[in-house]
């Protein structure tokens, strides 16, 4: 009896714009305009500029705690711009770029790692939603919102974006099978960023690729230089294409890096060598853009200082609106979960009132309400 393969495959990996600036014509030609290129990397260097304002703020006491986005801007920033606006965005927290590029406020963010409940609450029609500290969990709402879509006979698709780290959760699996086999139009987009807190991809992934693992789920599967903001447009832009089209699922796995610490509450430096650190740098999307820009004449350090003094100005009207905010009621706390109120958090959010905590509302002394 012969042995024969049943299945081979390969995993592409795509780039366009690389590390020493070389750029494939063929590929990247008219595939971001020039115009928008130039916004494109205007937008990636404000949301830097916001890692430096925010890092502040947490040292200062002005934050809880706050995830760099630094290195990973091209990443969930190509996405947006390849999606249409009524696809659904649906990220975990290291995706300022292309949640402000959607339209989110760029207060809401910040008043999320204030602490403030608010800034979950996503301004209508914006199709995105709250940032999902749960590892994992939005995968599943992506897919949900994305089978919601086909079953009403449009034509949006979902994007979902988690990291390497999180395609070790039963979740990630649950999600990723139900949208191979039920023919779900979701985009899974994972930022390997090379590091799951201390825990480097390696240990996370015995497999050549983290895209592989959508080969299980019979999925298309690509890598992309999550550091080229023009691959990761074109591989999104033919993701979701195959997505509205056919509704099969894709997997994306874009390379990146996290140059800063997991959040403000880690030192990495405990634990990665500063040499990775250093070698990553040199890879910086932003870095390449800008070399991409000048190249053409579409950029100087005259562009460059006014670009920092906008984007200055612009984060620190978005800062005093979010400490200008009045404080909210703490019944707020309970409003936003359920369309209406289930009988057991009403007790809870009478018992808070009464200032009587783990105690029965109803005989609890009222004359201690605030
Ligand atoms: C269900 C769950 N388990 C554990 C954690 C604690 N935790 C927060 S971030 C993180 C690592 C996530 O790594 P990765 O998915 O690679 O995302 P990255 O932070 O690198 O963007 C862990 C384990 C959590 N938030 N949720
Ligand atoms: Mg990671």
């Amino acid at each position: 009896m012969p042995v024969e393969p049943v299945f081979e495959t390969k995993i592409d990996r795509v780039t366009i714009l690389d590390e020493h600036g070389r750029f494939d014509e063929e590929l990247g030609a008219g595939l971001i305009p020039d115009e928008d290129v130039v916004e494109l990397y205007k937008h990636m260097t404000t949301c830097r500029h916001l890692d430096e304002i925010a890092f502040k703020l947490q040292r200062s006491g002005r934050m809880g705690t706050y995830p760099e986005n630094r290195g990973q801007e091209a990443t969930s920033l190509g996405a947006a711009y390849a999606l249409r606006p009524d696809d659904w965005l649906v990220t975990c927290y290291r995706e300022n770029a292309g949640l402000f590029w959607r339209g989110l406020p760029m207060e809401y963010v910040l008043l999320h790692w204030m602490g403030d409940e608010r800034g979950n609450q996503i301004p209508e029609g914006l199709n995105v939603t709250p940032l999902a500290i749960p590892i994992g969990t939005q995968m599943l709402h992506a897919t949900g919102l994305a089978w919601a879509s086909k079953y009403r006979g449009e034509d949006g698709i979902a994007c979902t974006f988690f990291g390497d780290g999180a395609t070790s959760e039963g979740d990630f699996h649950e999600a990723m099978n139900f949208a191979a086999n039920l023919d779900i139009p979701v985009v899974f987009f994972c930022q390997n960023n090379c590091w799951a807190i201390s825990v480097p991809t390696r240990i996370q992934c015995s497999a050549p690729t983290i895209a592989q693992r959508g080969l299980g789920y019979g999925m298309d599967c690509v890598q992309v230089d999550g550091n080229d903001i023009f691959a990761v447009v074109k591989v999104v832009r033919d993701a979701a294409e195959r997505a509205r089209t056919t509704n099969r699922p894709t997997f994306i796995e874009a390379i990146t890096y996290r140059l800063g610490d997991h959040t403000t509450a880690d030192d990495a430096r405990r634990y990665r060598d500063e040499e990775e650190v250093e070698m990553w740098k040199l890879r910086d999307p932003l870095i390449r853009l800008r070399g991409w820009l000048d190249a053409r004449g579409l950029w100087d350090d005259s562009k460059q200082a006014k670009l920092l003094e906008d984007a200055d100005e612009q984060i620190n009207a978005a800062v005093q609106r979010a400490n200008d905010i009045e404080p909210m009621p703490p019944s707020e706390f309970f409003a936003h979960m359920y369309k209406s109120m289930p009988a057991n958090l009403q007790k809870q959010m009478q018992t808070m009132r009464t200032s009587s905590l783990g105690r029965n509302p109803e005989t609890a002394d009222q004359s201690a309400t605030a």
